[in-house]
């Protein structure tokens, strides 16, 4: 069964001209490396610029669809960079609805603290992607993912439990004005 994913590959490269021009700066410039910056480690199909482009993937859309990152293996992980540490208050996250994902925050990069997870029985959708929102005002919004606003420069999500068919189509997150890490406490 290698030729859909062919023609996915085919035509997610096709899809990079439909992207907002801010999309693209990685691409452009190279070794400036905009923020928000994602890697990756593990095996994974998709850009990972579609994480953090700010297009959501409809709900109910398959989990290789376009418009995301797939992998199969729970040992691979996707760090953002915010750039700097910042106090990061709420996300926006679109995942297969039937795994379960979780979502942890670091200072340096190098030690990581759990933040929330999203369990395969959060949210209304049956069948794909399922977005949610940490904020209350959100129409996505989801009280399972609630927490604590933190203080991180990255942030990492993958997938812990599930079926081995893993999708994220975004992970936008909301930070307020830079601080130290000293400045940053609770809610
Ligand atoms: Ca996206
Ligand atoms: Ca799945």
């Amino acid at each position: 069964m290698h030729s859909p994913r062919l023609i996915s590959f085919i035509l997610a490269s096709s899809v990079l001209a439909l992207l907002p021009a801010g999309a693209l700066l990685a691409q452009e410039h190279g070794s400036e490396r905009p923020f928000p910056h994602v890697s990756a480690a593990g095996e994974y199909a998709g850009d990972l610029r579609y994480m953090v482009d700010g297009i959501l993937p409809d709900e109910e859309a398959a989990w290789d669809c376009l418009l995301n990152i797939a992998w199969e293996d729970t040992a691979t992980s996707f760090v953002v960079d915010l750039g700097s540490v910042q106090r990061v208050e709420h996300v926006l996250v679109c995942v297969d609805n039937n795994d379960t994902y979780c979502i942890d925050a670091s200072i340096d990069g190098a030690e990581f603290a759990h933040v929330l997870t999203i369990e395969a029985d959060d949210g209304e959708v049956e069948f794909g992607i399922d977005c949610f929102a940490s904020e209350e005002s959100h129409p996505e919004y989801e009280t399972a993912i609630a927490f604590a606003p933190v203080g991180a420069r990255y942030i990492r999500m993958r997938a812990i439990d599930g079926d081995g068919a893993y999708a994220v189509g975004e992970l936008q997150i909301q930070t307020a004005l830079r601080q130290s890490p000293h400045e940053i406490s609770g809610p």
